[in-house]
């Protein structure tokens, strides 16, 4: 694990340029995952990788100079920017005589540092666990044959396979509990969402979701200039024009090839981003490579299956822009600074403007004779029933939303009797007649 502060674990960087992305972007946000997991960089190894090897994934010279660099610079950790097999993260600790580790492992570890709660904690030691279980192969097996204890294991079994069993027995029962933990929220969530609908903040690490979180609803979560500083999901009522209202949620950030051992402990907390009624994709408008980031968050959002949920492009941070940005998006999309509070109105009238409100049943009385106003009653609302009264009146049972029954009722001459036709009549009247 890496140290932080007083310990600060100093590291030496391997960033592999690989032909798939900019070895500029990927180098700065690999430098901010290294510094948000609090550990100082000693120095860098760039490698211009035209093929990997199998064994250690550079060759032997890069290997070399690695080495060299280490022991000169007395570093603690070596931190490839690249996914490595377990094999050849063993290869290498043996080759450089330091330990090493890759990008996953440092993500998981900054996940580790920031997890609070019970269920955050239970999610990162899943990804952890799911992580170590593929590392536990055969390098293990010149541990010499454990002797049969009592309970625990089984007489003659290897060390390998008793960590093995129990990393699988852990994992069996955080699933669980995790997946009763995602059982309650589902309820939670399914009775908040007959009442309400829901608007969950998405976007890359670090660029404002938890500071608009904060604008748009007077929270006070956590804000900081650091990758991940958000874990746990966040609700808050957010009050919208024309007297809406809808829930906001703030989540996890994304990252380009977020680990899959991350997507997969964290899918119940992604789980309120995929029943979101809308999206709102904050993107950090001052960052240059904004437009990648766009579409490394879009690519998990449809790994998760969130990608038909309609979605709000908002660019924030606009109060650090010099200029205007031009942005090149033929979505919706807005401009704001969330930390100025710019923007903020047209924001919401947007959210609110997507944000359908709950139709309301009722049921509406007009005279036989009104037919310009059961016309716009059947234009304005879902009539569900429709029946003559004994007092020769017309009753339609409708559902329809606050706004038009309010506009109906300026306008027309009609009478809301409460609750459902069956109430107004508890038995149905001979003179009743269904259409
Ligand atoms: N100048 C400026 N800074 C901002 C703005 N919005 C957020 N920030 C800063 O950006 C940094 C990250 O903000 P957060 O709100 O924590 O970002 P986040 O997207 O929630 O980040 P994670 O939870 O780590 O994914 C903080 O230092 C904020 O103060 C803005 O509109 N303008
Ligand atoms: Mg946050």
């Amino acid at each position: 694990m890496i140290a932080s502060n007083d310990n600060t674990t100093r590291t030496h960087l391997v960033i592999i340029n690989s032909a798939k992305g900019s070895i500029e972007s990927d180098s700065e946000e690999f430098f901010s995952l290294v510094l948000s997991a609090g550990a100082a960089i000693n120095d860098i190894t760039y490698v211009d990788s035209r093929r990997f090897y199998r064994r250690s994934l550079i060759g032997a010279g890069k290997i070399q100079e690695i080495t060299k660099k280490v022991a000169t610079k007395c570093s603690d950790l070596v931190v490839f920017n690249h996914s490595l097999t377990p094999s050849q993260e063993r290869n290498l600790e043996q080759a450089i005589s330091c330990r090493v580790i890759d990008r996953t492992r440092l993500i998981l570890d900054i996940f580790a540092q920031r997890a609070v709660t019970k269920t955050g904690k239970l999610q990162v030691e899943l990804a952890q666990l799911n992580h170590l279980s593929t590392r536990l192969i055969r390098g293990w097996m010149h541990l010499e044959r454990q002797k049969g204890g009592i309970g625990l294991r089984g007489p003659g079994e290897t060390q390998l396979e008793t960590d093995r069993r129990l990393i699988q027995k852990r994992i069996k029962s955080i699933k669980k509990r995790l997946k009763s933990i995602e059982t309650q929220r589902q309820t939670t969530r399914k009775s908040r969402n007959k009442i309400m609908k829901s608007v969950a903040l998405v976007g890359y690490t670090n660029v404002g979701k938890s500071t608009l979180f904060n604008k748009l609803t007077g929270a006070n979560i956590l804000v900081q200039d650091k990758l991940f500083a958000t874990l746990d999901p966040s609700f808050k009522l957010i009050k919208l024009p024309h007297k809406r209202r809808a829930i906001l949620s703030d989540t996890v950030g994304f990252i380009k090839d977020l680990p899959y051992e991350l997507i997969d402990a964290f899918l119940s907390t992604l789980e309120e981003v995929v029943s979101a009624d809308l999206l709102i994709h904050v993107l950090d408008a001052t960052d240059r490579h904004v437009h990648n980031h766009r579409k490394s968050v879009n690519e998990v959002l449809s790994k998760i299956g969130a990608d038909q949920i309609p979605t709000i492009y908002v660019y924030n941070k606009t109060d650090l822009l010099k200029q205007n940005i031009s942005i090149i998006d033929d979505k919706t999309h807005l401009e704001i600074s969330a930390k100025e509070g710019t923007g903020i109105d047209p924001l919401l009238a947007i959210i609110s403007k997507h944000i359908k409100p709950e139709p309301v049943r009722v049921v509406l009385q007009i005279g036989l004779e009104q037919s310009r106003e059961r016309a716009l009653i059947f234009s304005h609302s879902n009539v569900i029933e429709e029946c003559f009264t004994n007092e020769n009146n017309l009753e339609l049972e409708v559902e329809i939303d606050k706004l038009n029954l309010n506009k109906l009722k300026k306008n027309i001459n009609i009478k809301v009797v409460k609750g459902t036709l069956a109430k107004v009549s508890a038995k149905p009247s001979k003179n009743r007649s269904y259409k």
